[in-house]
This record gives C-alpha cells, sequence and structure tokens, in this order.
C-alpha cells in the first residue's frame, strides 16, 4: 500500500464516521445560496489580497497585516507539507490567545489537516482523551502561558500525554521546545509542494469538543461549508465589517469566540483582531483604549466583573460599541447595567459547539436584548420545542430544544451509540435546554434537561468527574451536582458515600486526588458533602433533581 492509499483509506474512514447532512438537504442550502465553494484557507487568500496592508491581527507588539498573517500560514503550511502529515490527518491543538494560534489554525485548515480544538485549560486526562477518540499523529502546544497564574508548564502535559497515545508521533512546541520539536522552526521559507490534495467545501474542517454529557467530551466533526456559513451569516447580525476591532478575550479555541463571528469573522469581514492573553478588565480595558476595540465576546461572570470595574477605570472606553454575552445565562439585572456602564450595546448570544446559534439583534428592543437570548441566525434553522415525549408543546410554553439546520451537525464523530439518544430519526439534534419560544422567533433558556453543569460558560460532565471520585478508596458512591452560585451561576458540588467503616475525603483531599488524575482546574467540585444514602426517583435512579433542590434550599435560606 502505498502512502497515498493509507491517506486516502484512513480520509474516507474519517469522513464515514462523521455523519454528514442527506444530500437533499446539502442541495437545499446550496441552492439558497447560504453553502458556497468556499474553505477558510481561500478565504485568507482572497482576502490578502483584497484588504493586504491592511492590519488582520494584533498581540501585545506584534501586529500583522492580511498580506503577513496569510504569507505566514503558507510559510507554516511549507513545513507542514515536509513534516510527514498528510490531509486528513488530526492535529490535537493546544494554544493560548496569540499570533501563533491563528497561524497555526489556518495553516491546517489550508492544508485539510484536521485540527481538535482544546481549551488551554484541559489538562492530561482530556487532551489524552482528545488524541486518542481522533487518532491523532501531532500535538501542537505552548511551553507554558505567558499570563494567567498559576504559571503550568505543558511541555510536562505533552510528556505523559504522548507516553499514553502511541499514535502521536510529533509534537510542536511554542516557545522552548526541551526534547520536543519549535513550533516556529516548523515554518519554512520553501515553496509550497502544488501536488498537494485539493480542500474542498465539502471536506471535514476541525473537530470541536462538545460540553459533555455523558462523561468524555464527544468530537464534533465541522465542515467548511456549514462552518463557513455559521461565520458569514453572523456578521450582519453583529454588526461586523473592515472597521471591526474584535477583542478575543475568551480563549480562541472555543466556539463563541471563533465563529460567532469571533476571529474567523474578523478574518470573514476585513477587520482586525487584537488578542487578549487573559480576560481581567485590567489587561482589556488597556487593549481596548490602545487599539480602539469594537466588539468583543464574554461569559457572564467576566461581563460581571467588567461591570464592576468600569466605573473606577482610567482608560477611555468609549470605541466599544458591541458586547456580546452568551454561554451561561446573563442574569437580567447585570444585562441592564451594560448599556449605562460601558456605554455600548449588549449582545445575547446562546449557541452550541455543535451548532445552532442565536443573537439577540443589535437594533431589537430593550426588553428582546435584556430578556431573551436571541433567535437563529438563519431563516433555514428549524427550532422544535417537544415535552418529554417528544411532542410539540403549546406556544410559548417552556420546553426541550430540538433543532435542525444548515450549520447544526447530524451526530458526533464515530459514536453511533450516543448519537442514536442525541439525535431524532428526522435529524434534529436534543440541545438538552429547556427554553420557550416568544411569538418573534426568541428564544428564552429556562434551565437544562441534560445532566451538565455549567460553571459561568465552562461546561462540566458530571459523569466524567463521577468516574474518577469512584476510583477514591474511601469513597463507596457518588453524585456530582450543580448548586447554584451568584457569580459564576453553578458550580459542581460532590455529593459522597464512604465506604463501610471509611471515612469520606474532604473537599482539598478529594480535590488533590482528582488533580493528581489530571483533570481540568475547572472541573474540580467547589464542595464535598457526605451523605448516607442517596434520594432515588421512581425507577430508582439517583435523584440529582432532589439533591438540587437541597442545594438550592441551603443556599436561599443562608
Ligand atoms: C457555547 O457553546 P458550548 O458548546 O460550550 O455550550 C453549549 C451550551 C448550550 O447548550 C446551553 O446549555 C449553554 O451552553 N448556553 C447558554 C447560553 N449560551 C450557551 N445557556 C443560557 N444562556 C446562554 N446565552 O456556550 C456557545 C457557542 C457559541 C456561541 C455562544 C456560546
Amino acid at each position: 500500500m502505498s502512502t497515498n492509499d493509507y491517506t486516502a483509506a484512513d480520509l474516507d474512514d474519517i469522513r464515514a464516521k462523521s455523519p454528514d447532512y442527506p444530500e437533499a438537504f446539502k442541495q437545499h442550502y446550496r441552492d439558497q445560496g447560504l453553502w458556497s465553494d468556499q474553505t477558510f484557507g481561500a478565504l485568507l487568500k482572497t482576502q490578502a489580497e483584497r484588504f493586504a496592508a491592511d492590519p488582520a491581527l494584533i498581540e501585545g507588539e506584534t501586529r500583522l497585516s492580511y498580506r503577513a498573517l496569510d504569507a505566514r500560514v503558507d510559510r507554516l503550511c511549507a513545513g507542514l507539507q515536509r513534516s510527514g502529515l498528510k490531509k486528513g490527518d488530526r492535529v490535537v491543538v493546544q494554544l493560548g490567545n496569540r499570533a501563533s494560534f491563528v497561524v497555526t489554525t489556518f495553516a491546517l485548515f489550508r492544508l485539510g489537516l484536521l485540527p481538535v480544538f482544546a481549551l488551554p485549560a484541559h489538562r492530561a486526562k482530556e487532551i489524552t482523551h482528545f488524541c486518542t477518540a481522533s487518532n491523532a499523529r501531532a500535538l501542537i502546544t505552548m511551553a507554558d502561558r505567558v499570563s494567567g497564574q498559576p504559571r503550568f508548564d505543558f511541555r510536562t502535559l505533552a510528556r505523559e500525554v504522548k507516553a499514553a497515545c502511541p499514535a502521536l508521533e510529533q509534537v510542536y512546541i511554542d516557545g522552548a521546545p526541551e526534547e520536543f520539536n519549535a513550533l516556529e522552526s516548523l515554518s519554512c521559507d520553501a515553496p509550497l509542494i502544488e501536488d498537494w490534495p485539493v480542500v474542498g467545501a465539502d471536506d471535514l474542517a476541525f473537530f470541536q469538543l462538545s460540553g459533555g454529557t455523558t462523561g468524555l467530551s464527544k468530537l464534533i466533526p465541522r465542515r467548511h461549508q456549514d462552518y463557513l456559513y455559521s461565520v458569514i451569516g453572523s456578521l450582519a447580525p453583529c454588526g461586523f465589517d473592515e472597521r471591526t476591532t474584535y477583542l478575543v478575550a475568551l480563549p480562541g479555541a472555543h466556539n463563541f469566540p471563533m465563529s460567532s463571528p469571533g476571529f474567523l469573522g474578523v478574518i470573514a469581514a476585513g477587520g482586525c483582531m487584537v488578542m487578549a492573553p487573559e480576560p481581567s478588565p485590567t489587561t482589556c480595558f488597556e487593549l481596548i483604549e490602545r487599539e480602539g476595540v469594537t466588539h468583543t465576546a464574554l461569559v457572564p461572570p467576566l461581563a460581571m466583573l467588567w461591570l464592576d470595574a468600569a466605573p473606577h477605570t482610567q482608560r477611555d472606553l468609549s470605541s466599544l460599541s458591541v458586547l456580546q454575552v452568551g454561554g451561561s445565562k446573563m442574569n437580567s439585572e447585570a444585562a441592564k447595567r451594560v448599556g449605562p456602564i460601558l456605554g455600548c450595546t449588549l449582545q445575547q448570544v446562546f449557541g452550541m459547539a455543535e451548532g445552532l446559534v442565536n443573537y439577540t439583534r443589535l437594533d431589537d428592543d430593550e426588553d428582546v436584548i435584556l430578556y431573551t437570548q436571541g433567535r437563529p441566525i438563519s431563516a433555514l434553522d428549524e427550532v422544535r420545542i417537544v415535552d418529554d415525549h417528544g411532542q410539540p408543546v403549546a406556544p410559548g410554553t417552556p420546553g426541550n430544544l430540538q433543532t435542525r439546520g444548515p450549520y447544526t451537525i447530524r451526530g458526533y464523530f464515530d459514536n453511533p451509540d450516543v448519537n442514536a439518544k442525541s439525535f431524532t430519526e428526522d435529524g434534529f439534534y436534543c440541545t438538552g435546554d429547556v427554553v420557550a419560544q416568544t411569538p418573534a422567533g426568541y428564544l428564552i433558556v429556562g434551565g437544562r434537561e441534560k445532566d451538565q453543569i455549567n460553571r459561568g460558560g465552562e461546561k462540566i460532565s458530571p459523569e466524567e468527574v463521577e468516574n474518577l471520585i469512584l476510583a477514591h478508596p474511601d469513597v463507596f458512591d457518588t453524585a456530582v451536582v450543580a448548586m447554584p452560585d451568584d457569580f459564576l451561576g453553578e458550580r459542581p458540588c460532590a455529593f459522597v458515600i464512604p465506604r463501610k467503616g471509611a471515612t469520606a475525603p474532604d473537599t482539598p483531599t478529594l480535590v488533590d486526588f482528582l488533580k493528581t488524575r489530571g483533570l481540568a482546574t475547572f472541573k474540580l467540585p467547589d464542595q464535598v458533602r457526605t451523605i448516607d444514602a442517596f434520594p432515588h426517583t421512581g425507577v430508582g435512579k439517583i435523584s440529582k433533581k432532589a439533591l438540587r433542590q437541597a442545594l438550592k434550599d441551603t443556599y436561599f435560606s443562608a
């Protein structure tokens, strides 16, 4: 078998494991002009010709014009082409908000190498899972984080991951590489290899990660045509154009700052992105003033921090015209303060890495902006709100949100069992969110039916944490549930039943235990409570609802 045959077989296999839209839907989305032949790699090339010397990316003192960004991408492509990686190979990418992240992303897109986008907060447990589940051949990560406390050495993590993943052949480090390869020295001035396989709009582009409800995160396959549509369709609702300066404050690998419209939207609009190393008001207010930032995106707890800090800042924030807030529900009292304090328009964003994204529109009435989470990007987004038996609820009544449309996936990668539960037979994604729809089509998020904890926008699968807790020698059984929190909305709390004769671990002990298992810090329980027995539902399952209610009762009576 020649290398090319191997590549073709592997590519076919990856495609086969990535559920696709039925042909009739594809044709419809094309006929309606939503999907095009464009790819992300080609888009940057077109924009580099059109916006040549205009600023595309600012990171600290580094300023890249469209032409310079595109040239960097080509230099990295030339190196990647000579690295032995082939079209369709998976590359796990874990980089902070830096120029190298954007250059790497576009280089992989351009060559048809498939990034799996990890967050800087992920640790050995998660990264190992992403490498294994995607059968990745390469990992691109950083030496350590330039800012953010405490300092973390990602090379140590890479070592652990490499030892656990035999298929992982190559590791590239942005910064001092130690025994690995330097990402910087991968770029080269050699010409691009011309007979590289073509990357088409119908090809897979990358994998996003699901927040996770059933244990480990699932891989979300995205193709150029559907993802590009979600980006381009977001530009007008968010007021993005070539005058936009967008601050990448949230981790750029997340769907929200990536594509709603995010930094990919910046490139599609001909605007400029400013990379924030971390999202604190101190760092970001300075960047807003210095670079004349017009747009940014935050999760609600960060928006609240900004609202508290803004009245005391000496920085000039007057360039900011739109603040997008999403990832979890924004409290309407906080929402009311955005206009008066920051002097900009609030845009609520309710989206998901699986697809559907809703925006309040910039010219909507105040009530819509304050009290709803927006309406879908596209007229072809189908929204269905159903009861527990799958029957449509009466208009305006809360129910389970199901959706299908031009940028909502038809299934997770290589996961038929989960797909059978998370997607209906007619291709709707069961979001697990409980929403009500207004007569004008806006969604109001009322809660969640899926077993997930939303820690200020960061999603935690209780099952994943429970499985690790169960490995503790003193634990007989456990249930991880959300406890209410004014700032983050929810925090994880672990209820633990000790083994006979043992004492249940206290919070610091259990947290240390989970940390040594390589779990990301944001998933660690904030509280551990010992309990003798779990409340049960009628069918004998643990009643998480009763546990949540118990936490709520103590919270509100405290
Ligand atoms: C975004 O994406 P994910 O994949 O991290 O999380 C999706 C889930 C939703 O199913 C919902 O449960 C929750 O996050 N969510 C919200 C929300 N936005 C997301 N819940 C209430 N209010 C909101 N505004 O979080 C995401 C992806 C693209 C754009 C924005 C957010």
